[in-house]
């Protein structure tokens, strides 16, 4: 017997997914970087188990990504959520090592680039998380911009989040997702939100008030054959969020620690947005775990709006 030298892709659907493939009902992607590299255990698994009971409140499934000793799980059961919420060393899969994770039977958590890959190969087309990753601060220097950003390009998937991580450079992120043809809608607002804030200062470049006409938009670029994602802005219910001059002063200080330690590459996200939650005492989780939620809620009335 020959050996197969190409092999299938190893890909396991939970139970309610494939449920729910089958019925046709609206599935919403999750992301498990957030829950694995974003916040520590137990509020990461409190906002993974939260998140997807909101969804499954609002009518349709969720299915969260990740990649579990080499083979790729469109949906968790719980007590894979909870292993992995607890688990440390894991690695951050983007779009560079997702299929090394599988070749080599290792196990990882897929960030935004990531999942968008992994849902849209499963054909989820909404996929909620908190912030996406962007053009750092200091990018001229050591060019560190998100992979996630130039997923969006390619990759048709709708991502909501409450705009880029406000660690980083949010002009920057802006005029890159402008070059790759991404658009960047703010739901229900004209200021684009930055993460824990409701206000970035800039003006979002598109904006729309309803799950249909999001819904709508992003069936007309696929009738214009464009390819690609785009990019939802939802900001942080108001009564979470943490005004931006006091989040300023905290990611200043995350960024100068970084700097000092000399982290780079991957590193750098989870080292920040740890780092800030030690500054706040804990009310940056109490806030990225809030626009999650908030996330979920707008990504399943999408979801329920692409299936009319
Ligand atoms: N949003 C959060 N917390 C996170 C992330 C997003 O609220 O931890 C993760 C996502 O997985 C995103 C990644 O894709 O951070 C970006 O990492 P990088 O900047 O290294 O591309
Ligand atoms: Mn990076």
């Amino acid at each position: 017997m020959t050996k197969a030298i190409s092999p299938l892709l190893p890909i396991v659907y939970s139970k309610e997914v494939a449920a729910a493939k089958v019925r046709g009902a609206p599935i919403v992607a999750l992301e498990s970087t957030i829950i694995t590299h974003g916040m520590p255990f137990p509020g990461n698994l409190e906002m993974a188990r939260s998140v997807e009971a909101i969804i499954r409140e609002k009518g349709a499934v969720p299915a969260t990504i990740a990649v579990i000793d080499g083979i790729l799980h469109i949906g968790l059961e719980d007590t894979q959520i909870a292993t992995l919420a607890q688990m440390t060393g894991v690695m951050k899969l983007s779009r560079a090592d997702i299929a090394f994770a599988l070749a080599e039977r290792r196990s990882g958590a897929t960030t935004v680039a990531a999942t968008m890959i992994a849902a849209s190969r499963a054909g989820i087309s909404v996929f909620a998380t908190g912030g996406i990753g962007g053009v750092h601060r200091g990018a001229e220097e050591s060019l560190d911009i998100s992979a996630d950003l130039e997923e969006l390009a390619r990759t048709p998937v709708i991502v909501v989040s409450a705009g880029p991580k406000a660690i980083l450079d949010i002009p920057k992120t802006l005029e890159f997702l402008e070059t790759r043809g991404v658009p960047v809608v703010t739901y229900d607002s004209e200021e684009f939100p930055a993460f824990w804030s409701r206000d970035s200062g800039l003006r979002s470049p598109l904006s729309l008030s309803s799950p249909a006409a999001i819904a709508n938009f992003q069936r007309m670029r696929e009738q214009l054959g464009i390819e690609g994602g785009m990019l939802i802005a939802n900001p942080v219910p108001e009564e979470h969020e943490i005004p931006r001059e006091e989040m300023e002063i905290y990611i200043g200080r995350a960024l100068a620690s970084a700097e000092r330690e000399e982290v780079t590459g991957k590193d750098v996200t989870p080292f920040l947005l740890d780092n800030i939650f030690h500054l706040t005492a804990g009310r940056s989780l109490k806030t990225n775990i809030a626009l999650v939620e908030n996330n979920a809620r707008l990504a399943a009335e999408i979801a329920v709006a692409m299936n009319d």
